[in-house]
């Protein structure tokens, strides 16, 4: 049992689910990208992006899934490398990739519009990934199941560890509540919830930010500053299922912080995630100088 939270329900949840496939691996090249970029003083995020399934059977045919498509978690991934972070991209197979989600669903415009002037953005984005790709700053590890994604993260945040306050974790998958502990029997458990041991124990220096969802606008607020308190982590991006590609809400124990596109910049693409990923970085940037100082 953990001395700080009575952890044995979430390592009850471990014990019973098999670990991902390639554990180790995965494990010792994430060790290794952290090490190169603490040699280098620079900040590191952990992104999550996209949904988790939950098998219905231990070799799974059918399973439980949800609508996130990874467009949030892979578009923040490109604005935090254009601010100089480094990046591990945890995110579901198949989802939207940093970069290849530009062209990944229609290869054949690409290829029509490289005539005419969407040419340049494309290079840009070309340029961009270059970047990222040659000076090693993401690491894409991928996850289809929600015990994948629970003994990832876990593994990850402690990797993080070292990193102290330099490190950011950017909680954006869509995460399911439930989950089948036997597959003898189909009953749905709740998930323990893992931002408890998360910010108590795995990463506790981190500046953690989570994500919150909901459906109907008039509780969503309420409902983040109840996250804030619960987990005493330092932000709740708070988004509607509607409005989440416009406008998002940045909670903190003291603020709420609008942040919006304008019809100007909705018009010319301008993607929310820029502002937000400008905004929160600056307040990773105020977190570590105010834990240098204490
Ligand atoms: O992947 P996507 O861009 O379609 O959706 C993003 C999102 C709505 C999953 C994300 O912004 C979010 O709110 N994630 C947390 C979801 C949750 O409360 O489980």
């Amino acid at each position: 049992m953990s001395a700080t939270t009575g952890a044995t329900v979430y390592d009850d949840f471990f014990e019973k689910t098999a670990l991902p496939d390639k554990f180790e691996e995965k494990k010792s090249e994430i060790e290794k990208f952290i090490t190169l970029h603490k040699a280098d003083n620079r900040r590191v995020v952990l992104v999550t992006s996209g949904g988790t399934t939950v098998p219905l059977e231990s070799r799974t045919v059918r399973f439980i899934d949800n609508f996130s498509i990874g467009t949030r978690g892979s578009a923040s991934a490109e604005y935090f490398l254009d601010h100089d972070y480094a990046v591990i991209f945890l995110h579901r197979q198949r989802s939207l990739l940093p970069f290849h989600r530009h062209i990944q669903h229609n290869i054949l415009d690409c290829l029509t519009i490289m005539k005419d002037e969407t040419a340049t953005s494309l290079l840009s984005i070309l340029q961009r990934y270059h970047d990222a790709q040659s000076k090693q700053r993401l690491l894409p590890v991928s996850f289809t199941s929600l015990g994948d994604y629970l003994h990832m993260l876990r593994a990850v945040c402690m990797l993080l560890q070292p990193l102290g306050c330099q490190a950011m974790l950017y909680l954006a998958a869509a995460v399911s509540d439930f989950y089948i502990p036997s597959n003898m029997m189909l009953s749905l458990q709740l998930v323990p919830k893992m931002l408890t041991p998360l910010v108590k124990d795995w990463t506790p220096q981190a500046f953690v930010i989570s994500f919150k969802l909901e459906t109907d606008k008039s509780i969503l607020i309420r409902k983040a500053r109840k996250a804030l308190e619960e987990y005493q982590h330092k932000v709740v991006v708070a988004n509607v299922l509607d409005t989440r590609k416009t406008e998002v809400v940045l909670v903190t124990n003291d603020s709420e912080e609008p942040i919006r596109l304008t019809q100007e910049e909705v018009a010319n693409g301008t993607e929310i995630e820029e502002k937000l990923i400008q905004t929160l970085s600056s307040h990773h940037s105020k977190f570590c100088a105010s834990q240098e100082q204490s």
